[in-house]
């Protein structure tokens, strides 16, 4: 550094030493200091320049949970950082390390209605477990420093916004305070590796060893404990119920896996769950709790970092805090092998029948095609280390059921924020984390419409992402619930058609359109090929209920109703649910 180093390089410089290279964000008069400081370190902080700030936290989240390192997203004063909250809190609920840096306008006009005078740390301070604003040169480098431990430690997202002037201030040792000795505050990371105590681990392993119908639901804070999982799932014969943030804890026709829960997941895995007499949870907060058995039914263990999360969702009778995986180790020699494994057998047998069902409706040859034949097609063809992305809505369904882990494959989604359009920006925060890997995302058509942009960011940085988008011209998800949920016909959920294809090679990527089931391998085959960035446009049946994997008398009824209505698809979606047999419904 030549000339004098100003608050906006001591933060890059900071950030750098904390291991970050890559920032996901959008530019703004608010936050040129900043971005004079990433002009000239291109070689080792790369910025990826996305279309919508939402985007950027997003990709941060996105790369953040593919990599298991800190997402780092910056935006402007005002407006910028205000686009930046959705994709934040994705990252706070889903428990992602994401740092945001924001900035802010000049430090003394701050509070006088001046242009983009937006206090962002104010509106942060819900969504920021630490929430600060850099005061000057002295002052950067312990926030930069605080801000990352707080977000690798707990697991969530931190913000600083420092005023447009004070980015461009440079130090001088007069400026800082006595108290504050340069130097003092470290960039080291110690991440805490508890190990429950051997009573409580033997309370726990007593519980399991007395079952005689052991479930074991895995989340995301098993991801790095498939080993465990499965060593410990076959010494309690225990078959593994999967919520979909944990999808690829283990792979999905691994003999142990019966599929995900929740209204998305599997009949097997649903039956299990009520049946079961002991639960073991690990690494889960899945959130709907009619999925678990009922209070009082199933003893239960419970592994989690934070032990606030022990009885979140159901009650526990032994919670063991700490990693995944160190507690799975240190557990498993505590487990006496099951003789009994009928449990587990009926439970394989049904997910057999499971499968089957599956293939029937994936390969189904019927026009308007059926939204099963895409990801039924896409799965076949994935590559062992693919990296997955969904978005919410019906697209959530047809992907957890679908799309199967195999070998190193990654999958995510915005689990308990549940947002739409987070599909896409995550597969640029996984293509640019990753190159060489195949990267997807399969997405909606209302989803992708929010942040349709991004497309434009896979061809400015060559991301060869495949964005596979289930056009059906409706929110459809909504659809569904308006209906099976409320018993009314659907409204205000149609959507205008887009071209996709068309807009994909506007932008200068390929684009694709399956229209007829017996071309959906073909087409595909031909994206997944194609060198760059590409959109595949599946033209689908907007009448395809995504139906759980056991149907309630309640939904059955609330369907009848919104039928009666007078829902003006009915008979189109009488017909469809008829051809999936399941009759209970109407
Ligand atoms: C930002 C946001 N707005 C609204 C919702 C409510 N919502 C959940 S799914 C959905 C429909 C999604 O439609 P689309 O992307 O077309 O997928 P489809 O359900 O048709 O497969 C909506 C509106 C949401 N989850 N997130
Ligand atoms: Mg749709």
């Amino acid at each position: 550094m030549s000339k004098a180093a100003t608050v906006a390089d001591h933060l890059a410089e900071r950030l750098i030493e904390w291991g970050v290279d890559t920032i996901f964000g959008f530019p703004g008069d608010g936050i040129n200091g900043i971005f004079e400081a990433l002009r000239t370190r291109q070689d080792k902080l790369r910025f990826i320049q996305v279309r919508h700030e939402e985007a950027a936290a997003f990709a941060a989240c996105g790369y953040a949970k593919y990599t298991g390192r800190l997402g780092v997203c910056l935006a402007t004063s005002g407006p910028g950082g205000i686009h930046l909250l959705n994709g934040l809190y994705d990252a706070k609920c889903d428990g992602q390390p994401v740092l945001a840096i924001t900035g802010h306008t000049f430090h003394d006009l701050i509070g006088t209605h001046y242009q983009q005078d937006v206090d962002l740390d104010k509106l942060f301070i819900d969504v920021a477990a630490y929430n600060q604003r850099v005061m000057g040169p002295a002052h950067v480098v312990n926030v930069v420093d605080e801000a990352i431990k707080t977000s690798l430690t707990r697991r969530t997202v931190s913000h600083i916004t420092i005023p447009k002037d004070i980015q461009e201030w440079t130090k001088s040792e007069d400026e800082r305070s006595s108290a504050n000795i340069a130097n003092h505050s470290g960039d080291l990371f110690a991440s805490p590796h508890p190990v429950p105590a051997e009573s409580i681990l033997r309370r726990a392993a007593d519980l399991i060893n007395k079952g005689s119908k052991v479930v074991m639901l895995v989340g995301r804070g098993c991801l790095n404990a498939r080993e465990e999982v499965l060593a410990l799932a076959e010494a309690a014969g225990a078959p593994v119920v999967k919520a979909l943030l944990g999808k690829a804890v283990i792979p999905d026709r691994n003999p142990y896996a019966i599929g995900g829960t929740g209204l998305l997941g599997t009949a097997p895995a649903q039956d299990a769950l009520q049946e079961c007499d002991t639960l073991i949870i690990a690494g889960s907060g899945f959130p709907y709790m009619e999925f678990y058995p009922k209070p009082g039914k199933a003893k239960t263990v419970q592994i989690d970092l934070d032990p606030a999360r022990i009885g979140l969702r159901h009650p526990a009778e032994v919670g063991l805090i700490g990693d995944c995986r160190t507690v799975l180790r240190a557990l498993q020699p505590l487990i006496e092998p099951k003789k009994d494994r009928s449990f587990l057998e009926k439970a394989q047998k049904s997910m057999a029948a499971w499968n089957e069902l599956m293939e029937k409706r994936g390969t189904r040859s019927d026009m308007p095609m059926k939204p099963q034949v895409v990801t039924w097609n896409l799965n076949k063809l994935l590559d062992s280390d693919a990296i997955v992305s969904s978005d919410s809505g019906t697209i959530a369904t047809w992907s957890a059921r679908y799309i199967e882990m195999r070998d190193r494959m990654q999958f995510s989604l915005s689990g308990s924020l549940a947002t739409m359009g987070n599909g896409l920006p995550y597969s640029i925060g996984a293509a640019v984390a990753y190159p060489g890997r195949q990267v997807v995302c399969v997405v909606g058509d209302g989803g992708l419409t929010m942040l349709l942009g991004e497309i434009a960011t896979l061809v400015k940085y060559n991301l060869p992402v495949k964005v596979i988008v289930i056009k059906n011209n409706v929110l459809g998800e909504i659809k569904w619930e308006q209906m099976a949920q409320e018993g009314n016909p659907q409204f205000g959920v149609e959507l205008q058609p887009i071209d996709f294809a068309g807009y994909a090679r506007c932008c200068g990527a390929a684009g694709f359109t399956i229209e007829n089931p017996k071309d959906a391998e073909s087409v595909l085959r031909a994206a997944l090929a194609h060198p760059g960035p590409a959109v595949v446009e599946a033209v689908v049946d907007p009448n395809e209920p995504p139906l759980p994997g056991n149907i309630s008398g309640e939904q059955a009824l609330k369907f009848a109703e919104a039928m009666a209505k007078g829902e003006k698809d009915r008979w189109k979606i009488i017909k469809t649910i008829l051809e999936d047999k399941i009759r209970e419904v109407i």
